[in-house]
């Protein structure tokens, strides 16, 4: 790809330039008061993040954890990245110091893949326990995000190998269930969703267009527009191979041979409304392409 236009400085640099707003402030409390909760019986976080958008699917409040538990980053979706760009976010994360595993959730293997490296990182617990004369307890871990960046996903399927619940009595405070890939890692059975960070009009905006926002709040036609100029800038050929024409060159034009290119027309006249949507559903599933909305350099 080209150079993309927005580098994480200027990411930032623009969040702060932009006024804040606020659609939906979200309930931050609450759901920080769960996971608190949940992170207080864990001995690992396991953070899952969007690899189109990796900074806009970080929450404010994992990015400044500096609590005691392990931290392991999964960067889900990478099949709907760029993957030049997703190489470079593996090493940011690494020059910081965070163990981080990019990879596609969908994949057969990935759950395995993830078990296998959090259980590498969590062998300072069982050296702990060794030292201290006590047998090895399985690994506790807690997977977290935003929505809709794969979490149940990933619990499915570590679920559907050997999984065993603890018992739930009625009358009795509900215990944490665990799902029981083995007897080496376990993982709380729920996972925590972070409120997303709106605080940010780009964010925002990076959050809506990876999907991660209901549909109905959005205000479809400026969050395509978005769309539209960022895959434009830097990724132009797909939008060629999406049309088969570039006969377009701004917007407008643009939703127009979305709905000539796929029949979208209301008596004779072009539906501009499901043009829009049919652009948005393309982008957010990949069918135009893999396209990251935030480069690590
Ligand atoms: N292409 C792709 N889709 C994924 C991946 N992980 C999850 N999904 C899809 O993303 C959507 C949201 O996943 P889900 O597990 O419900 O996310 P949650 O809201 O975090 O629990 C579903 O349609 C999944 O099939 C991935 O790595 N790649
Ligand atoms: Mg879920």
């Amino acid at each position: 790809m080209r150079r993309a236009n927005i580098s994480v400085a200027n990411l930032l640099l623009m969040n702060m330039k932009q006024d804040n707003i606020h659609w939906y402030p979200g309930h931050m409390a609450v759901a920080t008061r769960e996971i608190r909760k949940g992170l207080k019986i864990v001995d690992m976080i396991i953070e899952l993040i969007d690899a189109r958008a990796p900074i806009s699917s970080r929450h404010p409040f994992l990015a400044n954890y500096d609590g005691n538990k392990l931290h392991l980053i999964i960067m889900t979706k990478t099949d709907l990245a760029d993957p030049y760009v997703t190489v470079h976010w593996e090493a940011y994360f690494e020059e910081r110091r965070m163990p981080i595993l990019a990879l596609n959730v969908l994949e057969k293997n990935s759950a395995a893949t993830i078990v296998k490296k959090a259980l590498e990182i969590g062998h300072v617990v069982f050296e702990k326990q060794i030292a201290k004369g006590m047998r090895p307890q399985p690994l506790r871990a807690m997977v977290i995000g935003i929505p809709n960046v794969g979490k149940s996903t990933l619990i499915n399927r570590l679920a559907k190998r050997k999984a065993a619940v603890v018992e739930d009595r009625p009358g009795v405070t509900r215990a944490p269930q665990w799902i029981k890939p083995n007897d080496k890692i376990w993982l709380l059975d729920t996972p925590g969703v972070l409120p997303m960070n709106y605080e940010h009009k780009l964010t925002s905006t990076h959050l809506a267009a990876i999907g991660a926002i209901k549909r109905d709040v959005l205000p479809l036609e400026s969050l395509t527009s978005y769309i539209y100029k960022y895959v434009k800038s830097n990724y132009p050929k797909l939008l060629f191979k999406y049309l088969q024409t570039d006969a377009f060159n701004d917007y407008d034009s643009f939703i127009n041979a979305v709905g000539l290119r796929f029949g979208l027309m209301n008596q004779g006249i072009i539906a501009r409304e499901q043009a829009i949507n049919r652009f948005y559903d393309d982008f957010k599933a990949g069918t135009i392409g893999r396209v990251s909305l935030e480069v690590a350099y």
